[in-house]
């Protein structure tokens, strides 16, 4: 929910707030660049997710619609809140070109992310990827309470299969420690950056300046 960056336009604590501004941002895009949403299978059940698709499909929109369906929403199983079992059964219903993958598996994700973008790319309108995954951690630190699956880990399944296919314990150790080194450089430069000006904290929420 909370990631930004610059080429990740927005993400917000509402739950299935993102989709709307995606089918947005793909109108605005320009050339074969395409918009990419994620969201999990509790946003499902909201209006926008579905005026979201029918908007996209009418206007041919560049979106990919990611849904990761752990079966979970917050505290509610899936069958608390819904009658649908398949999150791909509302691709299939409002048009889109849909496809359901073992979200733990990365390289699935890859082969049926790529299929859906090519059609997405060449103008054929916006399609729906769902990913069945795990909760492998709570809905948040310290809740123990459900949907705790260590086994769902893809970075672990994805590591497993590289060793099958050949790649050396010290290969992926480099790796590892590769990424591990990334992220403590990414987080020591956010930690150094300053904070925000608080007189600054309408810039770019408004068209012209307050
Ligand atoms: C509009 C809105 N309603 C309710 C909430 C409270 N809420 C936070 S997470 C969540 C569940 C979302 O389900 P899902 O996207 O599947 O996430 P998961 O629980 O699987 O991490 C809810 C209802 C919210 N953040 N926004
Ligand atoms: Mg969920």
């Amino acid at each position: 929910m909370h990631l930004m960056s610059d080429r990740a336009v927005m993400a917000t604590g509402v739950v299935g707030g993102t989709l709307p501004i995606a089918v947005g941002h793909a109108l605005a895009l320009e050339g074969d660049a395409v918009a990419v949403t994620f969201f999990g299978d509790g946003a499902v059940q909201t209006g926008v997710f579905h005026e979201s698709l029918n908007l996209a499909a009418l206007w041919s929109a560049r979106v990919l619609f990611v849904c990761e369906n752990n079966g979970w929403a917050e505290f509610s199983g899936r069958d608390e809140h819904t009658r649908i079992a398949d999150v791909a059964a509302y691709g299939h219903f409002h048009g889109l070109p849909t496809a359901a993958v073992d979200g733990g598996e990365v390289v699935s994700v890859r082969e049926a992310a790529l299929q859906l973008l090519a059609r997405v790319r060449a103008g054929e309108g916006p399609a729906l990827l769902e990913c069945h995954v795990m909760r492998i951690r709570p809905h948040y630190e310290g809740d123990l309470r459900r949907g705790d699956r260590a086994e769902g880990d893809p970075l672990a399944r994805l590591e497993a299969r590289m060793l099958t296919d050949g790649f050396s314990p010290d290969d992926l150790a480099r790796r590892r420690a590769d990424a591990r080194a990334e992220l403590d450089d990414a987080c020591a430069r956010a930690l150094r950056d300053p904070s925000p000006d608080p007189v600054t904290d309408a810039e770019l929420v408004f068209a012209s300046a307050l």
